[in-house]
């Protein structure tokens, strides 16, 4: 598996709800390397561009409002496969398929209110990337952990 470097981000429920940390924890366990994390509040240019896919989509208004409505935790995250090994653990973007164990499956009920989101390609990562954070504030580092995940 090539190393890869997905983007995550926790949507605003994920704060309200004060699980921010709670996520981030399972992210980490599972065995990605976080490098580069940044809290923000997203206005409506940025959300459009993120979301420019689903423009024009019935639930695009929502989901723009939903992203826009507090602050969200923005992150890159590397690891061997990141891209779908993150999509896993997130699990189904449709609530009432997630699976239990998996992080949309445990805090999730309406898929307008889905919690986490993450990179579905290497394309969409690096435009996901570049939209969030400048090439300095993504830090290289090593914890010689590397063999043992
Ligand atoms: P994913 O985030 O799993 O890549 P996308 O890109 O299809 O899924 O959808 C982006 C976001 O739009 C989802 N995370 C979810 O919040 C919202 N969304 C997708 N489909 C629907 C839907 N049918 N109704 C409401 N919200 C939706």
């Amino acid at each position: 598996m090539p190393v890869e470097r997905t983007f995550t981000m926790l949507k605003p429920g994920a704060l309200a709800r004060r699980l921010a940390g709670e996520i981030i924890s399972r992210i980490e366990r599972k065995g990605f390397r976080i490098r580069a994390v940044k809290m923000l509040k997203i206005d409506r240019a940025r959300a459009e561009s993120h979301y420019a896919e689903h423009k024009g989509k019935d639930f695009f208004e929502r989901l723009v409002a939903y992203i826009t409505s507090g602050p969200v935790v923005a992150m890159v995250l590397e690891g061997d496969g990141a891209i779908a090994m993150l999509r896993k653990l997130c699990g189904s973007t449709k609530a009432e398929e997630a699976v239990p164990g998996t992080i949309r499956g445990d805090y999730g009920m309406h898929t307008n209110l889905n919690i986490i989101h993450a990179s579905d390609s290497p394309e969409s990562a690096a435009r996901e990337i570049a939209l969030f954070f400048k090439p300095e504030e993504i830090l290289e580092w090593e914890d010689g952990n590397h063999e043992w995940i």
